[in-house]
């Protein structure tokens, strides 16, 4: 196949084709680095013209949307009849505008959503989204599966983005938290060292060990069964997060929009239910 981006993510995406046998070609803006893969035995090309035309499997892995399209739109003759995999990081509404643009060119299109980081592509630790072009993805699919797990969502080439995005979305939620909570006990000299022990196994009880009591509640709308910490409970002890901070001198921008968002579900009435019923507050 085809590799289109050499950075940090798509080099690792190559070391993995080339560690499954699989010939592949490569190109990147900055021709340097591609010394490494080259010596692994990828055969670089010249241009993006070039690299295209050397697989009927091209996987994009490159900056961002723009730069995708200022890649890919100049060779789109070269690339009809082939199948474009993109995992460039992007929303739902590019990659469905990326899989009109290619329908009308004559190019089949998957999108993708890496979910791994480099070095973790081609371990069962990485696992890779994708959604667009069913019959392309199948036919591409033993190949791909080198990179990690391939989870196949749909036809619509904008899901793949949306679980993407979705799921970074409760990364960095997450970091929000951890980010907050460190800044906080370092105000009086704790270590890091000293406190982390703690939120692993915190972090495990609370959030870890109540998805699937998470997911029913959701599912089935009903967030005021068996509540062993109501939403108005905890909106009254939420503030004390905030002073707590700003007697520290920590900002609480991380944790305002939490407690603006518990304080709108009591006023909506929710005070005895649990707290995920923030959820459904959240649609716009
Ligand atoms: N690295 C990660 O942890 C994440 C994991 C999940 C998926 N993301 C997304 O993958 C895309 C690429 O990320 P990356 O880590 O490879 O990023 P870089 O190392 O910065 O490489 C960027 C590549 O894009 C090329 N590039 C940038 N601008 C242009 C341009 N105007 N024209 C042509 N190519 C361009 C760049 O080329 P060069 O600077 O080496 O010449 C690199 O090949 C990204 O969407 C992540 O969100 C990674």
């Amino acid at each position: 196949m085809t590799v289109l981006g050499l950075g940090a993510m798509g080099t690792a995406l190559v070391e993995a084709f080339l560690a499954g046998g699989h010939a592949t070609t490569v190109w990147n803006r900055t021709p340097g680095k591609a010394d490494g893969v080259v010596a692994r035995g990828a055969v670089v090309a010249e241009t993006v013209a070039e690299a295209v035309a050397a697989s009927p499997l091209v996987v994009v892995c490159l900056w961002d949307d723009a730069v995708v399209r200022d890649v890919l739109h100049p060779v789109a003759d070269a690339l009809a009849g082939r199948v474009v995999v993109n995992l460039t990081n992007g929303t739902p509404a590019q990659a469905r505008e990326m899989a009109a643009w290619a329908a009308e060119h004559g190019v089949e299109y998957v999108d993708g959503g890496i979910m791994a980081i480099p070095p973790g592509i081609g371990t069962e630790h990485a696992f890779v989204l994708y959604s667009g072009a069913e019959a392309a993805f199948e036919a591409h699919r033993e190949v791909l599966e080198r990179l990690g797990a391939a989870k196949y969502l749909g036809a619509d080439a904008g899901l793949a983005a949306l679980f993407d995005l979705a799921l970074l979305s409760g990364m960095y939620g997450t970091f929000a938290g951890l980010w907050h909570s460190l800044a906080m006990v370092r105000t009086e000299n704790v270590s890091a060292a000293e406190f982390v022990p703690m939120l692993g196994p915190w972090m495990q009880a609370m959030i870890g060990g109540n998805l699937d009591r998470l997911a029913h509640q959701l599912d089935t709308g009903d967030y005021g069964h068996e509540v062993v910490s109501n939403l108005a409970m905890q909106a009254a002890a939420f503030p004390n997060i905030v002073q707590a901070s700003l007697d520290q001198g920590i900002r609480p921008d991380l944790m305002a929009p939490i407690q603006r968002l518990m304080d709108q579900a009591v006023a909506a009435g929710h005070g005895a239910e649990d707290v995920a019923v923030v959820v459904d507050l959240l649609k716009n």
